[in-house]
Formats: C-alpha cells, sequence, structure tokens
C-alpha cells in the first residue's frame, strides 16, 4: 500500500484513541516516524476508539481512500481528496448497506475492501466482535461504492474454539486461484483450578521456600561481612561489589534459582483467566463444491 505516491510500500495503523497513523517507507526500507493521517483542514481523521483502518481506492479515482472500523462496530470512510503523493481526507461519510448505516455484532468492526465475488467491483468484508465475518456487495457499476444488506460468511462460536473480535485478510492461502479468508481472533479462557495434587504439595513448597528464603539472606550477610573485612577497607561500591559477589556464588544462584521455580509453582495455585489470539484460515469452495 503506497499512499504517498513514491513507489514504496508504506504502513497505516489505527489505535485505541482513534487517530490513524502513517509510516512511511523510506529510501533505506526502513519505516520513518509516525505521522497523524489528515483531513484537507489539517485536523486529524478519528474514526472512534479502537480504530481499524484499510486503505483502497473505492471510488475508483486513482487515489487511495480510508476504509475505517471502530469499538461501535460502524464502517465509515474518508475519500483521498489530495494528492497521489500527499494524502489529505474529506470528511468521513458513514458507509451503508441496504441504504441504511450498520453496525456489526458485537462493535469493534475490522473492514477489508476487496472483489470477493469477482464481478470487478469492490466489495466489503468486515470481521465483527461476536466473532462473525459479514460481506456486503458492491452492486455500484462505477464510482463511489453501493452496497447490499450484509450476508454472513463466517458464523460467530458461542463455545470456541473460535473466539470473538475477529479481524481478516482475505488472499489466495492455497494458490489455487479462489480468495480465501485469514481470521485473527481474541478468546478468554475459564480460570483453571489448579490439580489436587499440586494443592496437596502447596505446604512443602511454602515450607522450602521460607527455607530458601532464610539461607539467601544468610549468604548475602556473610557476603557482606567478608567485603567489609578484606584488606584495604570495604570497597567504595559496596552494593555494586556484593551482588558481583553475590554472582559468583554458586550456592547463592542456585537458592535464587530455586526460590524462583517455587514462587512460579506457588503463583500457578491462584486461579487466572487466560487469553489467546489464534489465525484461522477459511478455505473458498469453489463452484464445483470442492
Ligand atoms: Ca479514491
Ligand atoms: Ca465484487
Ligand atoms: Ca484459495
Amino acid at each position: 500500500m503506497d499512499i504517498t505516491g513514491n513507489g514504496r510500500g508504506d504502513l497505516i495503523s489505527g489505535s485505541w484513541p482513534g487517530q490513524l497513523s502513517l509510516f512511511p517507507r523510506l529510501e533505506d526500507g526502513s519505516l520513518g516516524p509516525a505521522q497523524q493521517l489528515l483531513h484537507d483542514d489539517g485536523s486529524p481523521v478519528k474514526p472512534g476508539s479502537a480504530t481499524t483502518v484499510y486503505a483502497v481506492d473505492w471510488d475508483g479515482d486513482g487515489l487511495l481512500d480510508l476504509v475505517c472500523g471502530n469499538i461501535r462496530g460502524e464502517v465509515w470512510w474518508y475519500r483521498n481528496v489530495g494528492s497521489a503523493s500527499k494524502p489529505r481526507f474529506a470528511e468521513g461519510e458513514r458507509v451503508l448497506a441496504d441504504g441504511h448505516p450498520f453496525t456489526v455484532p458485537g462493535g469493534d468492526s475490522g473492514p477489508v475492501v476487496v472483489d470477493w465475488n469477482g464481478n470487478g467491483r469492490l466489495d466489503l468484508i468486515v470481521g465483527c466482535g461476536d466473532g462473525s465475518v459479514r460481506w456486503y456487495a458492491n452492486q455500484a457499476e462505477q464510482g463511489p461504492p453501493v452496497l447490499a444488506a450484509g450476508e454472513l460468511l463466517i458464523p460467530a462460536q458461542r463455545e470456541g474454539p473460535r473466539g470473538s473480535r475477529v479481524k481478516v485478510h482475505v488472499v489466495d492461502w492455497n494458490g489455487n486461484g479462489h480468495q480465501d479468508l485469514l481470521l485473527g481472533d481474541y478468546r478468554r479462557h475459564p480460570p483453571q483450578s489448579p490439580s489436587p495434587e499440586d494443592l496437596e504439595r502447596s505446604p512443602e513448597w511454602q515450607q522450602e521456600l521460607a527455607q530458601v528464603q532464610t539461607r539467601l539472606r544468610v549468604l548475602r550477610r556473610q557476603a557482606l561481612r567478608e567485603l567489609r573485612s578484606q584488606d584495604g577497607g570495604p570497597p567504595a561500591d559496596t552494593d555494586a561489589a556484593l551482588e558481583a559477589a553475590l554472582g559468583e556464588n554458586e550456592e547463592y544462584q542456585a537458592a535464587q534459582a530455586r526460590e524462583a521455580a517455587l514462587t512460579g509453582k506457588l503463583n500457578g495455585l491462584r486461579p487466572r483467566a487466560r487469553t489467546s489470539g489464534h489465525v484461522w484460515v477459511f478455505l473458498r469452495r469453489t463452484d464445483a463444491g470442492e
């Protein structure tokens, strides 16, 4: 996606506060510092919290426009009214489906614009907060999009294994000439209780941890005493010298490793919610039903 018209692919990003950032690709291939994407009056483009952004020339005038989602589940688009080298964007317009503004279920819309049905017109596909994916066919012959009502491409899953807040990418994943869908998700797993065996062993671990910590304190005091009583008096920087001495003390190092291991085991006994993010691939069925 080259939004600065110099033949180098740039990066654009949405954000939680809602501004959109452009990271221009520099001559050496690295990305330059972030610049805010702006309206033609110089004010920042801000489609709402948790913005996602997709750049595409949706009205066919040769300039890349922005299509954005937000936490409310709306889709907005911003026509590029600048130039090939200097993008500037018109006031946002709410994207309509079947003539009406819409919000996707669960909010958190993640739009992409591609020709999904291969008729040469760029359609809208939206990843939704509830975990579903919807397709809005572009019915316009030319110019700005005119979208049909949404059709479900992938249903939400209440019980998993797929999660929510999905973001999509359209690509021919298996190279058979048909566009497929990649889906990124977010899932919160219920806290898992510790095993009865671990619970049974926890008093033993606690006791050992107390012993290890006592031993660590003793070794520390010993090392300090040795430093202070050495020939020529204590070192100028006692703290640094103490850390250096303990770093070379094998018993101290082993005790510290054991302390970390026991603390980890005991922390693991507290039930804690876990989250995950997976990427799923959905291969397109061909006309022959393959
Ligand atoms: Ca355009
Ligand atoms: Ca199409
Ligand atoms: Ca394919």
